[in-house]
């Protein structure tokens, strides 16, 4: 498509819009505000830097071997600039503690990592002028072997994570403070029990605990800001998961932390969407992991659906767009990496594009009349309005590849980058 068509089918498409009271050019710089933290663990298969042969473990599963991995922290950080490189917008990278750089000869546990261990992620994401989002570790570990971390019966494995998880909010602290963007720091633990425990109370109570002493230092919510992330059960703690839902949101609930909403991480029916908010009637604010789960929590690319399109209409509709942070969360080894990413990155950013373009106020008022054949009416013809010709002005307006050509980039790269890494 040649630049002049993009512009005419724009032109086209804003005056349609306009037909509904919507302002397509206000539309693009809404757009444009809102970032997306990039998940670095797309790139190596969640594999970190710490021990390339360590075990995954913690009910985690990444499938495929696609050749091409990043290895290295440089190769990561220039897989993950070209990944941006084809997205549109200015987002933000997620890391996790396990992509620590040691110094050559020096190496620390977990629980004594410190902030100089990310200073090149850091100075990188400056040099980048992108904020950057923090996880714990807690999996891909021997401490975490036997499947419980935070909740563990021992004390002294227990108090390993919580040394841990604390370092890393300082890491998180630290990271915001050097970058002008509150870090979200975000805690996820595999705990939980294959089959039907004995003793559902005592793992619980001993991760309240622990967290409580996690979180006993305060921060700047400038600089650090914390989430807790439940699940409802994972590989091998298929019969009890410690860090449930209804767990972490009691404990964020009364300790004001951020929920993490990870949409893999509920029964196939039940709708992330219409959680938001429920939740955020209660926490100021809420932490995404947008995923899609096929017949699991298989941590599929996230695909332009109507589970992607509902969650991007519940912010824009409920208006919680300044108080969600949106953060990927998948991984497939078996198609290109970049490629991975960049799908998902531009399915987001379509998705709240898309939801952005909608009629919000009209479809309310034909709600509030009690006009519920309209509002379906109008739903249903939203669905066939031209916000490709939108997407497409956004990508030409933020200079990146319109329609399929980013996969030329993907494909050269992959020519003369990730073909030579054996
Ligand atoms: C696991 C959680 C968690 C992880 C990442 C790697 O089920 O979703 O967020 O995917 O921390
Ligand atoms: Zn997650």
């Amino acid at each position: 498509m040649s630049d002049k068509q993009i512009e005419t089918a724009y032109r086209i498409a804003r005056e349609r819009y306009a037909g509904w009271g919507v302002d397509t050019d206000a539309v693009l710089r809404k757009l444009a505000a809102i970032p997306v933290s990039m998940h670095c663990w797309q790139g190596d298969d969640v594999g970190g830097f710490e021990n390339p042969d360590a075990a995954l473990g913690g009910g985690l599963a990444v499938t495929g071997d696609y050749p091409g991995k990043a290895r290295t922290p440089d190769e990561l950080r220039a897989d993950v600039e070209k990944a941006f490189s084809l997205v549109p917008g200015k987002h933000r990278l997620n890391l996790h503690a396990s992509y620590v750089e040691f110094p050559a000869g020096w190496r620390v546990d977990r629980d004594a990592i410190e902030p100089e261990h990310f200073r090149s992620w850091i100075d990188w994401a400056k040099s980048l002028g992108i904020g950057m989002d923090f996880n714990p570790t807690c999996f891909a570990h021997p401490k975490a072997a036997d499947g419980f971390t935070l909740s563990h019966r021992d004390e002294g494995v227990r108090r390993f994570w919580i040394d841990h998880c604390k370092a890393c909010r300082r890491i998180g602290a630290a990271m915001g403070q050097a970058l002008g963007s509150a870090t979200v720091t975000n805690i996820w633990i595999p705990d939980g029990m294959k089959d039907t425990p004995a003793d559902r109370r005592g793992p619980r109570e001993r991760l309240k605990r622990a967290l409580d002493e996690v979180f006993a230092e305060s921060f700047d919510p400038r600089h650090n800001l914390d989430a807790v992330e439940g699940k409802l059960f994972g590989i091998g703690a298929e019969s009890y998961t410690v860090g449930s839902h209804e767990f972490y949101l009691a404990y964020a609930v009364r300790n004001d932390k951020l929920v993490c909403l990870d949409a893999g991480h509920y029964h196939p029916t039940e709708s992330l969407a219409d959680k938001v908010s429920a939740i955020l009637a209660f926490v100021g604010e809420i932490l995404l992991h947008v995923s899609r789960g096929v017949r699991w929590d298989s941590d599929h690319v996230i695909a332009l659906n109507d589970d992607l399109l509902s969650i991007a209409q519940e912010l824009t509709r409920g208006g919680y767009l300044d108080r969600t942070h949106i953060g990927l969360d998948f991984f497939d080894a078996s198609i290109n990496r970049i490629a991975a990413w960049t799908i998902g990155m531009r399915n987001m950013i379509r998705a709240l594009c898309i939801a952005l373009l909608d009629p919000v106020e009209k479809l309310q008022a034909l709600e509030a009349e009690g006009d519920y054949t309209a509002r379906l009416a109008l739903m249903e013809e939203l669905k066939t309005m031209p916000f490709a010709a939108v997407w497409d002005r956004y990508c030409v307006l933020k200079d990146v590849p319109v329609g399929m050509n980013w996969m030329i980039e993907v494909k050269k790269h992959e020519d003369d980058v990730l073909s030579r890494r054996r």
